[in-house]
């Protein structure tokens, strides 16, 4: 029986480069059951990160009661990591679930029945079209619903209401990988695999704290570093994170720029590249556009001058470079480190040009994986309930819309696209300003995880906007609504979503959601239903019964397109692994690895989008984009390093970033309601590096205020192993706390008070993680931080006087078992299986 608190990763299976990774089955029950009680084990995927590992969930007397993660499973060889375990099943029968709809009265909300709650949601939708149209409405929804739950609401958005006001927190999240992948390839659509990782000579993580957040990749990873013929790593951030810790350990080299110099840096690798002949030319005069221009970029980016601009040692660049080039296969991930960075998109696209650059792109072993982070994500952006279309396509090319049309059998007019979509700042924007009266959120909580959050209550609270709460519980942003509808949530519905390498899951409903919760599914389509929304003939629009009708539809919208679904069913999905799209008649079983034949879905007629310049957004119009005659072949595009927006000055002298610790999930809906979890990171910290706590005289669990222009938060400090010079602060920690549940206040840890409304030009993605701010000491503390010692924010070395107190080691999970598989299941498109890939 194993703590994975205490041992996040679990037990190692290391394996030599080229074989399979190694079958472990993790499984967690609750207190108290027995593997003899479980009455049935039901289908699906950890809904915890974007990982997706295939799970079963154990049922018994109509509860769910733990999970076994699925050995037959690509992405997970049978492993779940510390939130899969302990924090899939607690919260759902929590007795605080929201289980009746509840309607504003006054400063309260009372409990209702379904058709008075609807009836307002109706009643207000029709005034405000009759009064002034479709653009008074805008949703806010998720990166954790399910695909058939985006593509019926981008059907009732777009081909209903006819509203461009439609985003997801997906713009708080991965809107960059969408952007970067678009840029640079023509199209969404991951280009590497998990597969990869068996197959590299070097791994890059760029802004990615993998150990933490995609725990069980990071088990993929550590048995390969583990094992015979290892890959080394090359980490890029300014904590010593476990990625860190690996980078050192194996002989790469851990890079730690100034918050917001990303893309400084990755000039300086592709730089390399280029001055020390590492160019596959050949390949790049085949397959790509831009070369000369990104050189006349990059070639002022030597390793001194960004050594000065980054803050990091001119030959660990050279170092990281030569790794780089000298390497036959490089594994890339990117993640929130660049994507909620400054110059996000610029730095992601940057990360696209070193593969193209060197021809690494679509063989084993060179993947690049622009990543996810919630587990959804990626079926928002292919269904369109974001700012983008479904199924990948162009609002800006006038014959994606007809298409769309005709799917939906509806005007080509009804269909926004006469401007870009309005993104999430934007919808706030214009509800601050009043333009936007109706505002429906689902399954986001904006008032803990949108950027300066002090506003966004302000805004939500506002007597001008009618706004509808789609939760599981009566969260920071549930308390400021007129309207909280209950819903049903993951094992008590049924559904398919997609991971970070395009591997789809069916999950199946295990148990009944609880009083009168309903599928976010069922909630939608019901709103359809009263609207009386109909097609050109008179048809009622949306007229879908089951998940597996409105999964039937969504095959026929992606047919032909680069996220091709058409061969794919619900009995496929059913009893095996997940299986990675596209999946037709070319690839009837799937695909575990795009572009091997080096096509890009860049053309005029095929693309997403015609692009943008980098450093502005300004977009590229229809017609220079044919000019340039892609032709299959995928962009090189540069930009030049600016300086983030807030430096440091003599009032605000540290450097802000935010991010995540890897026992909880968000704003702890979930893990907070789960023990293990909650007890290995109870409340809200920040990290100081020990230089800059001996300045301020900080010792550990001393209690500081951390102050930005925007708002302040007061915690206890952690004397950790961030960058001098930045602060580090988790941003989980709203209002809500285990006994009293949450406030439409702020908490007293709440990062986002801090962090600033600004945006990336092009992926329109907010920038969480640079800032200004200033520390100072507010009172001794009464005992250590109580962030965790085994991840990120474990207490420095070399302290010193500023770690005078003793922080006891994180441990004290519940039990879990875990098993090694000694005879594994086939996983077909496996290439290290030698399958028929
Ligand atoms: N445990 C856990 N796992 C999760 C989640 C969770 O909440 N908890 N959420 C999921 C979701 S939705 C997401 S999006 C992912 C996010 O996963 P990650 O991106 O791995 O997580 P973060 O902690 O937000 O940021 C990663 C790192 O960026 C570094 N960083 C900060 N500023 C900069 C910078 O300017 N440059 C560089 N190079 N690095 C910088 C931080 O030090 C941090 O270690 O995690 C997913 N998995
Ligand atoms: N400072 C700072 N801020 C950040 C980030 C950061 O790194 N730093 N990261 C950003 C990122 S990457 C992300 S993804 C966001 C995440 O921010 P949020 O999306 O606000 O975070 P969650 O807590 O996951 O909120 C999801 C909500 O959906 C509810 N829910 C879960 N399942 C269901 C369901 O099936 N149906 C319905 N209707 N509701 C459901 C949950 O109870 C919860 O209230 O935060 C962003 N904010
Ligand atoms: S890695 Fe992600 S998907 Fe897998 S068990 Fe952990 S939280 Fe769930
Ligand atoms: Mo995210």
């Amino acid at each position: 029986m194993v703590d994975r608190i205490a041992d996040i990763w679990g037990a190692p299976t290391p394996h030599a480069r080229g074989t399979v990774w190694p079958v472990r089955v993790d499984q967690h029950l609750h207190e108290g059951v027995a593997e003899a009680d479980v009455e049935q084990w039901v289908q699906s995927a950890c809904l915890l990160c974007s990982n997706g590992c295939g799970v079963d969930i154990a049922v018994k007397d109509g509860r769910m009661v733990g999970v076994r993660g699925r050995a037959g499973d690509v992405v997970n060889h049978g492993r779940l990591g510390p939130k899969g375990l302990y924090g899939s099943t607690p919260w759902a029968s929590a007795p605080d679930r929201l289980t009746r709809p509840l309607v504003r009265d006054g400063d309260r909300l009372v409990e209702t029945d379904w058709e008075t709650a609807m009836g307002r949601v109706v009643q207000e939708s029709k005034r405000l079209l009759d009064k002034a149209g479709p653009l008074t409405h805008a949703f806010y929804t998720s990166g954790q619903l399910f695909l058939e739950e985006y593509f019926a609401l981008a059907t009732i958005g777009k081909a209903g209401l006819g509203t461009p006001h439609m985003d997801g927190n997906t713009r708080l999240c991965t809107a960059t990988a969408a952007a970067a992948m678009k840029e640079s390839f023509g199209a969404d659509g991951q280009p590497g695999s998990y597969t990869d990782i068996e197959h590299c000579d070097a791994i890059f993580l760029y802004g990615h704290n993998m150990a933490e957040t995609q725990t069980v990749l990071w088990s993929r990873v550590l048995d390969r570093t583990r094992g015979d013929d290892p890959p080394r790593v090359v980490c890029v951030d300014p904590r010593r994170t476990p990625v860190a810790r690996e980078a050192e350990r194996t002989g790469g080299v851990h890079l730690a720029p100034k918050v917001g110099t990303n893309l400084a840096l990755v000039n300086c690798l592709a730089r390399e590249v280029f001055a020390n002949g590492w160019v596959d030319e050949e390949w790049v005069a085949a397959h790509t556009l831009g070369r000369e221009e990104l050189w006349e970029t990059v070639s002022s980016y030597d390793p001194e001058r960004v050594a000065g601009i980054c803050g990091v040692d001119a030959d660990d660049l050279r170092r990281a470079a030569r790794i780089f080039g000298e390497s036959g296969a490089v594994l890339s991930t990117v993640l929130q480190g660049f994507y909620q960075s400054h110059q996000a998109t610029a730095s992601s696209v940057a990360v696209n040009n070193l593969h193209l650059l060197r021809g690494m792109i679509g063989r084993p072993g060179c993947g690049i994986l622009q990543m996810n982070g919630q587990p959804t994500a990626q079926n928002n952006r292919e269904c369109g309930a974001d700012g983008d279309l479904p199924g990948f396509r162009n609002w800006d090319n006038p014959k994606h819309i007809d298409e769309l049309a005709r799917l939906w059998n509806v005007d080509p007019l009804t269909i926004p696209h006469w401007a870009p979509p309005t993104h999430a700042m934007e919808i706030f924007d214009h509800a601050e300003a009043g333009s936007i009266e109706w505002l429906w959120v689902s399954a986001t909580n904006p008032a803990v995880s949108m950027p300066e959050s002090g506003r966004i209550r302000r805004i939500l609270a506002q007597e001008s906007l009618f706004v509808v709460v789609q939760d599981l519980f009566l969260t920071e942003t549930a308390q400021l609504a007129d309207v909280v509808l209950p819903a049903a949530g993951w094992g008590e519905k049924t559904g398919t979503f997609t991971n970070v390498n395009r591997t789809v899951h069916l999950s199946e409903d295990a148990v009944r959601p609880p009083g009168e919760a309903r599928s976010d599914l069922e909630i939608f389509l019901m709103y359809a239903r009263a609207m009386g929304f109909t097609d050109k003939d008179g048809a009622p629009l949306a007229a879908w019964e089951t998940p597996e009708e409105v999964f039937d539809a969504w095959r026929e919208a992606s047919r032909g397109r680069p996220v091709d679904y058409s061969g794919l069913t619900y009995a496929m999905l059913r009893g095996g692994s997940g299986i990675p799209w596209p999946v037709n008649e070319s690839a009837p079983h799937g695909t575990d690895r795009l572009y091997a034949d080096a096509q890009f879905p860049s053309d005029t007629e095929v693309c997403e989008t015609y692009g943008h310049d980098l450093l502005t957004g300004a977009e590229v119009t229809e017609e220079e984009h044919r000019a340039m005659a892609p032709g299959g072949r995928a962009f090189l595009k540069g930009a030049e390093y600016s300086a983030p927006h807030e430096e440091p000055s003599d009032e605000y002298p540290l450097l802000y970033t935010t991010g995540r610790t890897a026992y909880q999930f968000h704003t702890r809906t979930k893990t907070g309601r789960a023990r293990s979890l909650q007890k290995a990171a109870p409340a809200a910290w920040v990290e100081l590096s020990v230089d800059d706590a001996r300045q301020l005289g900080v010792a550990e669990g001393d209690v500081v205020r951390v102050e930005s222009p925007r708002g302040s938060i007061e915690v206890p400090a952690r004397v950790g192993e961030v960058m001098p010079g930045a602060v580090f602060a988790p941003f989980h920690y709203g209002s809500w706390e285990p006994e009293q549940g949450a406030t439409a206040g702020a908490g007293p840890g709440q990062a986002n008070e801090l962090t600033m409304a600004v945006w990336d030009p092009v992926s329109k993605q907010p920038y969480f993680k640079t800032a200004a701010c200033r520390v100072t000491k507010v009172r001794d503390g009464a005992g250590p931080s109580p962030a965790p010692t085994t991840t990120a924010s474990r207490p420095a070395a070399d302290a010193g006087t500023a770690g005078r107190r003793s922080v006891p080691q994180t441990a004290g999970g519940d039990a879990t078992s875990s098993t090694l598989v000694d005879d594994p299941p086939r996983f077909p498109l496996d290439p290290a299986q030698d399958g028929d890939h």
